[in-house]
């Protein structure tokens, strides 16, 4: 199995920081977005994307490319800075999100930015999708893997449970499904608004080879999806355990920053926080 290097866990902790920052700066930017569903993915986005994925920035329609799908797809600041930190746009553009005409929508749009495999938004359709993908792989013999990531709120969708029935069917060992555990969705707590426990145990007996971890520890990330790339015969399910806002001290567990905007002063803490106070 491949091994991560001390070293590079803490160069993956320092881009997921600039990931952060990044996604702050954004949502800043464009006084609209979702801070918090994005900072509690960042680590995991950042593992993913600067670790474990088969990809070519300069080649981002390469065939044999593993491919990532954003099932919550109000999240994208996180994917647009993982992909523009990556070399698939210039940074420069990020300055360009939720505006008009920009490749870079409040939703990720296929085919109009690199890097973006499947439209997302509508909850529930990306992990769909995802499904489909991984069985297109198999029926062409490609080796290719799929990567999605998705919300515990996002689990209250029942398309999910019918793809993950297919999931298991299809024998999908090329799929690895992350649900970001951050237990809160727009309007509230998971616990309150539909409960979903007991979730790794629901994605077993669905099929699924499952792992829970914490989805802060970047070793541990690395570690576990390493781990899914050698599961055989089935689909795995991550549930990695999240703060929602994570890295910012007064967004973190707080229900309103799952879709505001910070003001002056909110961004200038957040940037001190996250960079020290550098821009
Ligand atoms: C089918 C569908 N229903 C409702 C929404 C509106 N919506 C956007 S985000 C969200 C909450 C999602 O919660 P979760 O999946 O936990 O995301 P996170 O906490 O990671 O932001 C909802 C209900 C949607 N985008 N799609
Ligand atoms: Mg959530």
């Amino acid at each position: 199995m491949e091994e991560t290097t001390i070293t590079r866990i803490e160069e993956l902790k320092d881009i997921a920081n600039e990931v952060r920052f990044r996604i702050v700066d954004m949502v800043y930017r464009a006084q609209s977005g979702h801070c918090g569903g994005s900072l509690s993915a960042a680590d995991i986005v950042t593992a993913l994307y600067f670790e474990i994925m088969k990809i070519n920035p300069a080649a981002p329609d390469w065939p044999d490319r593993d491919r990532f799908i954003l099932s919550k797809g109000h999240a994208c600041p996180v994917q647009y800075a993982a992909l523009s930190l990556k070399g698939y746009f210039p940074l420069d553009e990020l300055g360009t999100f939720r505006k008009l005409h920009s490749r870079l929508q409040g939703h990720p749009v296929a085919g109009k930015l690199p890097g973006i495999e499947v439209t997302t938004g509508s909850l529930g359709i990306g992990f769909c999708e995802g499904i489909g993908l991984g069985l297109d792989a198999k029926l062409r013999k490609q080796d290719w893997r799929v990567w999605i990531v998705l919300g515990d709120g996002e689990l209250n969708e029942g398309a999910v449970w019918e793809a993950a029935q297919a999931g298991s069917k299809f024998h999908l060992d090329n799929v690895t499904a992350i649900v970001d555990r951050n237990r809160l969705q727009n309007d509230g707590f998971c616990d309150d608004i539909m409960p979903i426990e007991p979730v790794v145990e629901k994605f077993r007996v669905f099929g699924w080879e499952t792992y829970e971890i914490d989805g802060h520890n970047m070793s541990e990330i690395v570690r576990t999806l390493h781990v899914a790339r050698q599961v055989k015969g089935k689909p795995t399910c991550i549930v990695a355990r999240t703060v929602k806002g994570k890295g910012v001290s007064f967004m973190e567990n707080v229900r309103d920053w799952h879709g505001k905007a910070p003001n002056s002063e909110q961004y200038e803490q957040a940037v001190r926080e996250l960079r020290g106070g550098r821009t």
